[in-house]
């Protein structure tokens, strides 16, 4: 079944030039884009999107971060795209990530994993709505899906 997840290249992808091969990856395993644009998060935003870490002892720190430089935001779209992202994207901790998954080939270190993408339905439509604007999401067909779904 076709859904959508909320995927977002954190600032440390972005200074370190990885976008391109994040959107790379996305696109060449068959999902759609439906929405994409670079963003400079401010606190508010940070924390509505992270508020289910608010009692974390790491919550400040991942704050700073997400807000210490431009992030680009997207919005997937495929069969199981979130569990899709989820695979691509690989462990949270870096050091447990699989070699070939984005976190596994960039990423040392939890507070600098590079990639977030959601990780159930209901997040995944709390996620868009808090991202984007309805009328920034395409409605399209790629012209390879018949090549790609049975
Ligand atoms: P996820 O990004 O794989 O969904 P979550 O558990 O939802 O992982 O955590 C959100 C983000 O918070 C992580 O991607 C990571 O950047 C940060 N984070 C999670 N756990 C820790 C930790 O123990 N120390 C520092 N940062 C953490
Ligand atoms: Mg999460």
């Amino acid at each position: 079944m076709s859904e959508r997840t909320f995927v977002m290249v954190k600032p440390d992808g972005v200074q370190r030039g990885l976008v391109g091969d994040v959107i790379q990856r996305i696109e060449t395993r068959g999902l759609k884009l439906v929405a994409l644009k670079s963003v400079d998060v401010g606190r508010d935003l940070a924390e509505a999107h992270y508020d289910v870490h608010r009692d974390k002892p790491f919550f400040d720190d991942l704050i700073a971060f997400i807000t210490s430089g431009p992030v680009v935001a997207m919005v997937i779209e495929g069969p199981n795209a979130i569990k899709a992202v989820r695979g691509l994207a690989g462990e949270t901790d870096p050091i447990e990530a699989s070699p070939g998954t984005i976190r596994g080939d960039y990423g040392l270190d939890i507070g600098r994993n590079v990639i977030h993408g959601s990780d159930a339905p209901e997040t995944a439509r709390q996620e868009i709505k808090l991202w984007f604007e309805e009328s920034e999401l395409l409605d399209y067909e790629r012209v390879d899906s018949p090549w790609l779904q049975e």
